[in-house]
């Protein structure tokens, strides 16, 4: 197991916040430092590198005042519509019959939560999984009716499945063994993304297109609450990324979360789940799973089966990338 490296990405001065705080007319100082010292509460955590241009996303709803939820959506939306990521909305990797089949959900720290599984043709599914959160007494939409309720709610019909993408999916058809790619190794970076907002609510989400070539009707984990993420407002929230079907099977992040209640930090949290993940499976060959976590103060961690994870951070002052701690080498 490795001590993670931080490599920070830019800085942003907290300066900038303080003239924000301060630029109220007549406001007390008293109540411009209160202001400076929530704002610099305000975080955003993503799993993978493409974590940095959405939490950048996020981090200026924050700046704004904008919530939690408000900074979910506009973070992961950015990663949804980069079409050189093949992990997430336009672009994604497609499955065994060539169609772009998305999962994502969403929760806030009332425990309210949304979620698409199955979703085609629409480039947000994490939108329409906050529509499914706000506007109807479910949980999770599927598939066709996913579509249809996110087409009657004004999203547009997209076709999602890049010429890059198809050509990829049309050489693998012709291979003789038509193998499943090891999922997060070079291949994934799923999007999952926790926030904390100035008034301290903590929100949660996930999008993805899934492993690649899965067969066509497969949900991973993104779309189900208490695997792909879980908030408790009362303790933190955690994601994960990586095999979903190992996730789904131990409820992956409600235990994080679980760990965080009986007092683990959130890389402990992490990490001991992990080890659930290494008791539950016989087989461990290429099994990435990788966990990030945050508690409802701020502090952050993760923690992966392989190396080669990694989490991005922005918070009121810096940016940064961590590789998480992990278990294995890749052979
Ligand atoms: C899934 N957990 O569909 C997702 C894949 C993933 O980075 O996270 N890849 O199983």
């Amino acid at each position: 197991m490795k001590r993670r490296d931080f490599v920070k990405v830019g800085a942003i001065g907290s300066a900038i916040i303080l003239v924000d705080s301060c630029g109220v007319n007549n406001s007390p100082k008293k109540e411009a430092k209160k202001t400076l010292i929530r704002s610099q509460n305000i975080k955003a955590i993503s799993t993978w590198n493409a974590g940095i241009e959405a939490n950048k996303a996020a981090l200026i709803e924050l700046k704004n005042h904008g919530s939690a939820l408000n900074a979910i959506e506009k973070g992961l939306n950015i990663t949804e519509s980069d079409a050189s990521n093949s992990s997430v909305g336009l672009g994604g990797m497609p499955d065994e019959n060539g169609l772009v089949t998305l999962d994502a959900c969403v929760m806030d720290h009332e425990y309210n939560c949304g979620s698409v599984s199955f979703l085609q043709n629409i480039e947000h599914p994490i939108s329409v999984a906050r529509k499914v959160m706000e506007k109807t007494p479910h949980v999770m939409l599927s598939g066709k009716g996913a579509y249809d309720f996110a087409i009657k709610n004004g999203f547009q019909h997209t076709n999602l499945l890049t010429t890059e993408s198809h050509e990829k999916w049309l050489k693998w058809k012709t291979e003789s063994e038509k193998k499943l790619p090891t999922i997060n190794h070079e291949n994934h970076d799923t999007i999952a993304m926790i926030t904390i907002d100035e008034n301290g609510h903590i929100a949660a989400g996930c999008t993805t297109s899934g492993w690649a070539y899965k067969i066509h009707g497969r949900v991973g984990d993104s779309p189900i609450i208490g695997a792909g993420i879980y908030v408790d407002p009362n303790v933190g929230a955690a994601c994960a990324t990586g095999m979903g079907e190992a996730v789904i099977r131990i409820c992956g992040t409600h235990a994080v979360v679980e760990q965080m209640r009986n007092g683990l930090s959130p890389d402990e949290a992490c990490q001991v789940v992990i080890e659930r993940v290494k008791k539950s499976n016989k087989d461990l060959k290429d099994l990435q799973v990788g966990f990030i976590a945050m508690n409802i103060e701020g502090e952050h961690g993760g923690h992966s089966m392989y190396t080669g994870f990694e989490y991005a951070i922005e918070d009121a002052n810096e940016s940064s990338l961590i590789k998480s701690d992990y278990e294995f080498d890749w052979e």
